[in-house]
């Protein structure tokens, strides 16, 4: 079978990727071992840092998002070793030992890590901190995260009434709070449980619709005192908590794994076996939408690492159909959506996304980017408010993309450039890098 062309062309550090699909189409087929889930990298890393002894990481993602987590608390002490293996230790200094940082910490690209250490460093007493990102995480809102802190009594500042970066954090003694917040995200609440680690009293976080649940797992096997109300839709920490390091072990990221999904199942005669998969329920919204869709996905070898659901997901080509995206299966695919855009754009008839207005406020406008660039691919697309109405079966058009720097938008622009006519070039591909550094290799080496 012909493979893809693909070409790389490099202008400073911006990388425009070239994808020209052979005339019969691509075929995938193999297993693929994906990276580790970003999610719980990030995690992993805060946690261990702030527990006393020795933290192992097992699969940790060597995105460049977790290794902004790492340098950030490198800055405040925790020794953390490099991230040039998956294996990674982290010596922790203590709940509360968090050192003054001399310089300003940097989030990069990545909000995961800027809205949970906001928690932190709120509850530090006596310190002070000063906090940044890159142009996209400046222009991210802050609010969400900060106003509920400033409840507990913190005290932040920042741009634009404080809700954008760069913050100024003095870090004090905080009062507990029940906090219901408007939004199922899983970023407020596990920055509120963070800074009620060093609250005395319950700190609880009450949500619209379940979000991820990494943290509360993790918190648990760090040894903290974790209350979990699936009925209420609560969390709870108790405080002041002790951590005590833990070995991780970290599984594929279910978001990276979409990728692959989606590809296999709207490239011709493609049979591919995605390994190692995270398969948490706050996470599988995307396995129960391209289900909907009429996917020929099979879980196998299902298993628990260390405290997470892990499966192998076979994925074989499907005609798709249109289906309804919206309600409490927003959370759990919210990362997923642009890829599902090109999964629609692949399905006979029409795919509704509604409830999806989060989408806006990602690394770029994930709603509009994608009505954008997969528009100019020739796709049938409307963008509402809160969600995009795609109307898809016709071929793809091979055209001129942009990732907007956003990883996710580059590696789902990637995927159906795979299945269009002609030439694809994605722009400012190199975002891939932000959660999925061998993301063009991995490509390379499936189409077969
Ligand atoms: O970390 P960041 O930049 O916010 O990353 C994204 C992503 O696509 O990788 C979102 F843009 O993932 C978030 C996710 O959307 C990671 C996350 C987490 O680890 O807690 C939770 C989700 O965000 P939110 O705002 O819904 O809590």
């Amino acid at each position: 079978m012909p493979k893809p062309i693909i070409t790389s062309q490099f202008n400073g550090p911006q990388q425009t990727l070239t994808i020209t699909p052979p005339d019969g189409g691509v075929r995938l087929r193999g297993r693929v071992q994906i990276p580790g889930d970003k999610s719980i990298s990030h995690r992993s890393l805060m946690l261990g840092a702030l527990a006393e002894g020795t933290t192992t990481i097992e699969g940790l993602l060597l995105g460049e998002d977790p290794r902004s987590t790492a340098a950030c608390f490198r800055a405040m002490g925790a020794e953390i070793s490099k991230l040039n293996t998956e294996q990674v230790t982290v010596q922790g200094i203590g709940l509360g030992n968090l050192q003054e940082p001399t310089g300003v910490l940097n989030a990069g690209n990545s909000g995961t890590t800027l809205r949970l250490m906001l928690g932190i460093l709120a509850s530090h007493q006596n310190r002070y901190f000063t906090v940044t990102g890159d142009d996209s995480l400046r222009s991210r809102p802050m609010g969400r995260v900060i106003n509920p802190l400033k409840e507990m009594g913190a005290e932040i500042w920042g741009r634009e009434g404080n809700t954008l970066a760069p913050l100024a954090v003095q870090g004090r003694s905080l009062n507990p709070m029940t906090y219901r917040s408007p939004i199922a995200s899983a970023q407020v609440k596990s920055c509120l449980l963070l800074a009620g680690l060093m609250t005395e009293g319950e700190t609880k976080v009450i949500e619209p619709a379940l979000s991820r649940d990494h943290s509360e797992r993790m918190l648990q096997a760090f040894g903290a005192t974790v209350k979990v109300d699936p009925d209420e839709i609560s969390a709870a920490v108790m405080g002041p908590a002790k951590l005590t390091g833990q070995r991780v072990i970290v599984p594929g990221d279910i978001s990276s794994a979409a990728f692959w999904l989606v590809a296999g199942a709207i490239a011709p005669d493609s049979d591919l076996v995605v390994e190692n998969v995270g398969i948490n329920p706050t996470r599988t919204g995307v396995l129960e939408v391209l289900r909907d869709m009429g996917a020929d996905l099979t879980l196998e070898n299902e298993r628990d690492a260390a405290g997470e659901p892990v499966a192998d997901i076979r994925v074989r080509t499907s005609q798709l159909q249109g289906c309804e995206i919206s309600g409490a299966v927003i959370p759990r695919s919210i990362d997923e959506i642009p890829i599902l855009a090109v999964a629609a754009a692949c399905a006979k008839g029409k795919t509704v996304i509604r409830d999806a207005a989060e989408l806006r406020v990602k690394e770029s406008d994930r709603l509009a980017v994608m009505a954008s660039e997969l528009s100019g691919m020739g796709a049938s697309i409307t963008e509402h408010p809160d969600g995009l109405e795609v109307v898809g079966g016709s071929l793809l058009q091979g055209s001129s993309t942009d990732s907007y720097t956003d990883h996710r938008i580059a590696m789902s622009l990637a995927i159906a450039a795979l299945v269009a006519k002609g030439p694809t070039e994605i722009h400012r591909a190199e975002a891939a890098a932000i959660s999925y550094p061998n993301f063009v290799p991995t490509l390379e080496t499936l189409c077969r």
